[in-house]
């Protein structure tokens, strides 16, 4: 009976939930103090035959979340705000150091805890993730 109403909650839930080709792995978040914002990384990878726009993000435990990219400009690192982050069909994106990056401006989390991440598409499908929380060195 336990199974049956999990599967008819999935079927229930609709396109948005049950279709998207979009997959996260290899999820973490770097946090060092609460007045620091916290990043998040992960591989979000596309199986789909579209390219998939990613429109924003949302954690219960970063007051704001936004989509920001690093760039090293002559050696003057600097962070800017992404409106959109397509990942291509069958291709990957990687949220990296470095690179782009979830800033989780206001952190309500501590070192190996996990913090509960949606992205959300154009397409209006939401991916959710867990992202382990590590310190300073960053993942193991
Ligand atoms: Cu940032």
């Amino acid at each position: 009976m336990r199974r049956l109403g999990i599967l008819a909650a999935f079927l229930l839930a609709g396109p948005a939930l049950a279709q998207s080709s979009v997959t996260i792995t290899k999820p973490w978040m770097r946090y060092l103090l609460p007045s620091i914002p916290a990043a998040g990384y992960m591989l979000v990878q596309n199986s789909g035959d579209a390219d998939a726009v990613i429109t924003g993000a949302a954690s219960p435990d970063c007051g704001t979340l936004m989509l920001h990219k690093s760039t090293d400009d002559s050696g003057m690192a600097m962070m800017m705000d992404m409106q959109t982050i397509t990942v291509p069909a069958h291709g990957s994106v990687a949220f990296a150091p470095g690179g782009y990056h979830l800033m989780c401006m206001s952190p309500t989390m501590k070192v190996g805890g996990h913090v509960p991440v949606t992205l959300t598409l154009q397409d209006g499908s939401k991916i959710p993730a867990s992202l382990p929380v590590y310190g300073a060195q960053g993942s193991p």
